[in-house]
């Protein structure tokens, strides 16, 4: 892979897209669509506190515009920018009930890929100015091209997944993606709205000091959890570790795979379930995660591994360092 420093993610895209095993003009085109609505959508994010000027969620604004959300203007963006690019095939966000088909009824379609869509994770933190996210997760179809997309082109497991990345809204915003060939991470400057190669070949470090879970749930984890999270706290070598938590999945995924960490969201003994979603959140961060040295799991199962059986199916999450994976694993086993 050829990594310059400062280069622009569309040289980027044309330098290295030949290390993509499908045609390197759908990869292009994928992966533009995804930084235009990145960009868009970080437009609208930076002007998140400027609602009491400029009009709340639901209201009319001064010009005469209704004011949405967020989190509904993002899912548009993001799925009209997917669907007018001749690529597409089929939509899914964690916004929709149910899938949305591209163009399903023309013969000539012939759109090979599916896009699986968190348009603004983590949204609840707009309102107080914290980071917020955009997950992405790509598949090539498995049915026909030229027949209308069905559930099952959504339903594959994380292992079929051809590229994934997220959007971080934060202090800077930056654009980081796998297609399978390692992880980089791209920083926008909003002056001249161009993305730069300001994180090649990211990695997590194989040891990390940072855990970041929901620790208020502590009562309702399992007790490998518990027992895993005394472990950090407890004083001897490297420990106890920090704790850091930002509740948006992007930011706490982002800061540990820069500085070593762990972030877990167990499954809770009164709903038996995690919050996390499988398809929009999970397995694209899981795939991250691999290509970038780390690991991600369900606790017993590789979350790549699993085969989902609905669009909005929620699973427990564990995912960064290594070696910190490794020992939450050796916890959880005790008690199987
Ligand atoms: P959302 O998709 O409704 O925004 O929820 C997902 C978010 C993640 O970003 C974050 O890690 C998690 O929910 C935080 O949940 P909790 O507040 O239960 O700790
Ligand atoms: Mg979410």
């Amino acid at each position: 892979m050829h990594h310059k420093k400062n280069q622009t993610l569309g040289e980027f895209i044309i330098e290295n897209q030949d290390s993509f095993k499908y045609s390197s003009g759908e990869l292009s085109k994928l992966i533009n669509a995804i930084r235009l609505a990145a960009k868009v959508v970080n437009h609208e994010v930076n002007k998140a506190g400027l609602v009491d000027i400029l009009g709340k969620a639901g209201e009319t604004n001064i010009q005469g515009e209704d004011q949405q959300k967020l989190d509904v203007f993002a899912n548009e963006k993001f799925i009209n920018t997917l669907a007018n690019r001749e690529i597409v095939c089929g939509i899914a966000s964690e916004e929709e009930d149910d899938f949305i088909a591209i163009n399903s009824n023309d013969k000539g379609n012939q759109n090979k890929y599916v896009v699986l869509i968190d348009p603004l994770d983590g949204s609840s933190n707009v309102d107080v100015n914290v980071s917020v996210g955009t997950i992405f997760s790509i598949y090539r179809r498995v049915t026909p091209v030229g027949t209308p997309v069905t559930l099952e082109d959504f339903l594959q497991p994380g292992n079929q997944q051809v590229a994934a990345g997220y959007v971080v809204y934060g202090t800077s915003t930056m654009l980081v993606y796998t297609t399978g060939d390692g992880v980089n991470g791209f920083t926008l400057n909003p002056a001249i709205g161009t993305f730069y190669l300001s994180h090649p070949n990211m990695q997590f470090p194989e040891d990390g000091t940072i855990y970041s879970v929901n620790e208020g749930k502590y009562i309702h984890f399992h007790q490998g959890v518990k027992d895993y999270i005394k472990y950090c706290q407890q004083e001897e070598g490297d420990r106890p570790y920090t704790s850091r938590y930002i509740g948006s999945l992007v930011s706490d995924f982002h800061r540990n795979m820069i500085k070593g960490g762990i972030y877990m969201y167990p499954k809770s003994s009164v709903t038996q379930e995690g919050k996390l979603r499988l398809l929009y959140e999970c397995n694209p961060m899981a795939f991250l995660a691999e290509q970038a040295n780390g690991i991600a799991t369900g606790g017993k199962t590789r979350i790549m591994d699993i085969k989902p059986t609905e669009l909005h199916q929620r699973v427990p999450f564990f995912c960064g360092s290594k070696n910190m994976v490794n020992k939450l694993q050796e916890f959880l086993e005790k008690y199987h």
